[in-house]
């Protein structure tokens, strides 16, 4: 069996040593163009020179939960795309999101400017029931994520394109249910897969109903928001600020109106860093059932593109 890497997150050296321990008779080799053509590959972000020439590669696990990267490619018909699903993530991203929504909530910037001002002051008192957060995509992490919101007591709402039924979150689906979910979140946190259904879906038709005062919190993908839509509603006031993770541009260039925006956070893409060991882990598991050839968990369906 022949295994190709691509762009793996740590050292390659530790993914080959991985592989071996289970299959000492893999050939386990960094790609570049002119490799062998291999069976499976684990990658991120490759290029499409690396489908083209790999026509017979039987899957390829993405190091990563979002597979917009891979969609934008032609892969192989008969290439299975597998993702990365939790390995770590979801408490990672629960932290980042929680983290955010309580700065926010408790106003916890206004304190940080006084405490460095030498100023005491208290801030008046906001009550849960007037910050109802919306998560978009109840998946692997939007699922950990409304259940981390939930444990802090907040009223807690969700849209997925299916129906989902989740404790004490109030469920919105489709297309159909959009509005009736933003209208009834003051918080937004953007948890979708970048597909063509979701792309520029945080734009100022849909802030716009928010809730008075609303906040954003974008950890998925920098295509989902439009940036202009953003900056204007904000300086109309509707919208009271935004913690960003992802950018259309990545890294987000020195010239972009965000950096230094009173009113937005900015991270570099580490919302839910991907973790060698417990994604070799699950990629080792997966790639087992399918030499056995059982299913596996997170298969990405092509047609919807997640
Ligand atoms: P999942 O595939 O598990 O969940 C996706 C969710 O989005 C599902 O609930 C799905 O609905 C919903 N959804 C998809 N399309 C639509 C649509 N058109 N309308 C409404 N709902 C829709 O993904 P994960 O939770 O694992 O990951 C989500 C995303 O997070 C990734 O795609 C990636 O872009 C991003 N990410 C960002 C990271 C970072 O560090 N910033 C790290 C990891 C991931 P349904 O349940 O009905 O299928
Ligand atoms: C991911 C990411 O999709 O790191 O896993 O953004």
């Amino acid at each position: 069996m022949r295994i190709a890497l691509y762009n793996p997150d740590g050292a390659a050296q530790f993914w080959i040593d991985g592989l071996h321990a289970v299959w000492p008779e893999a050939e386990v080799a960094l790609w570049s163009p002119g490799s062998p053509a291999a069976d499976f590959a684990i990658a991120w972000a490759p290029p499409q020179a690396f489908f083209d020439e790999q026509p017979g590669l039987q899957a390829v696990f993405n190091l990563g939960a979002g597979v917009d990267a891979l969609m934008r490619l032609r892969i192989p018909p008969q290439t299975q795309v597998v993702r990365l699903e939790d390995a770590g993530m979801a408490v990672q991203m629960a932290e980042y999101v929680c983290h955010a929504v309580l700065r926010h909530f408790r106003g916890l910037d206004a304190y940080e400017a006084d405490a460095r001002a030498g100023r005491w002051r208290k801030q008046d008192v906001v009550v849960r029931s007037d910050f109802p957060v919306g998560v978009m995509g109840l998946g692997v992490l939007g699922t950990r994520v409304a259940q981390a919101l939930r444990g802090f007591e907040f009223p807690v709402n969700a849209w997925s394109r299916q129906s989902k039924v989740l404790a004490d979150v109030r469920g919105f689906a489709g297309a159909e249910q959009l509005d009736a979910f933003l209208a009834a979140s003051k918080v937004l946190v953007c948890l979708l897969p970048l597909t063509v259904d979701t792309q520029n879906i945080l734009d100022h038709r849909s802030l716009s109903k928010l809730q008075q005062g609303g906040y954003v919190i974008n950890v998925a993908r920098g295509a989902h928001l439009v940036d202009a839509d953003l900056l204007a509603l904000l300086d109309s006031g509707h919208l009271a600020g935004a913690t960003l993770d992802v950018f259309r541009t990545e890294p987000l260039p020195s010239e972009h109106p965000f950096w230094g925006h009173p009113q937005i956070h900015i991270t570099p893409h580490i919302s839910a860093r991907t973790l060698d060991a417990e994604s070799l882990a699950q990629i080792i598991g997966k790639l087992q059932a399918l030499l056995r050839g059982q299913p596996v968990d997170g298969v990405v369906h092509r047609d919807r593109g997640y």
